[in-house]
């Protein structure tokens, strides 16, 4: 092991820009994932001046203004946050599908480092145990994966 090069990132946040774009849709939802994302960041060096807050409708709309926040060049990394729950017709299936996908290309198109923090949940409780309770906050969990790619990104 000791000749391998491993290229890995530090979770030391100081001194980036970040963008969070987040949905206002189940936003008694998405303002926990913001919150924990937000106390995240600044427990790891970031300054609250470093972070850019952009409410959108709803997580269909969240991949046009990563994208258009991705390519200002004005940032090191975005984290996207929403919550998108099943109702009763096939709605839930290309909001998600639409988002994911959206979200995916922005990141390779761009080469900015993305955090997916788009809860996809069949129940409302399942949403709830994602955003700060029993199944952690994915808030948290996206924010910390944009923070480590931006910092093996810089190293390639
Ligand atoms: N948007 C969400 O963020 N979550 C949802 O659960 C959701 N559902 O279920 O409908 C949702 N729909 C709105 C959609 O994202 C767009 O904002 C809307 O279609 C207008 O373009």
């Amino acid at each position: 092991m000791s000749t391998v090069t491993t290229i890995a990132g530090q979770l030391d946040a100081k001194g980036l820009k970040v963008a969070i774009v987040a949905a206002r849709f189940n936003n008694f939802i998405v303002d926990h994932l913001i919150s924990g994302a937000i106390d995240y960041l600044e427990r790891h060096g970031l300054d609250a001046t470093g972070i850019t807050l952009v409410r959108v409708p709803g997580a269909f709309e969240l991949p046009l203004v990563c994208h258009k926040l991705a390519a200002s060049g004005q940032y090191n990394g975005i984290l996207v946050l929403g919550a998108v729950i099943r109702g009763a017709t096939p709605h839930f299936d290309y909001v998600c599908a639409e988002a994911s996908k959206g979200i995916a290309q922005c990141m390779l198109q761009t080469g900015v480092s993305v955090g997916f923090g788009l809860l996809t949940c069949d129940t409302i409780e399942q949403a709830i145990e994602r955003a700060g309770s029993k199944g952690g906050n994915k808030g948290i969990e996206a924010a910390a994966a944009m923070l480590e790619t931006i910092r093996v990104l810089e190293q390639l």
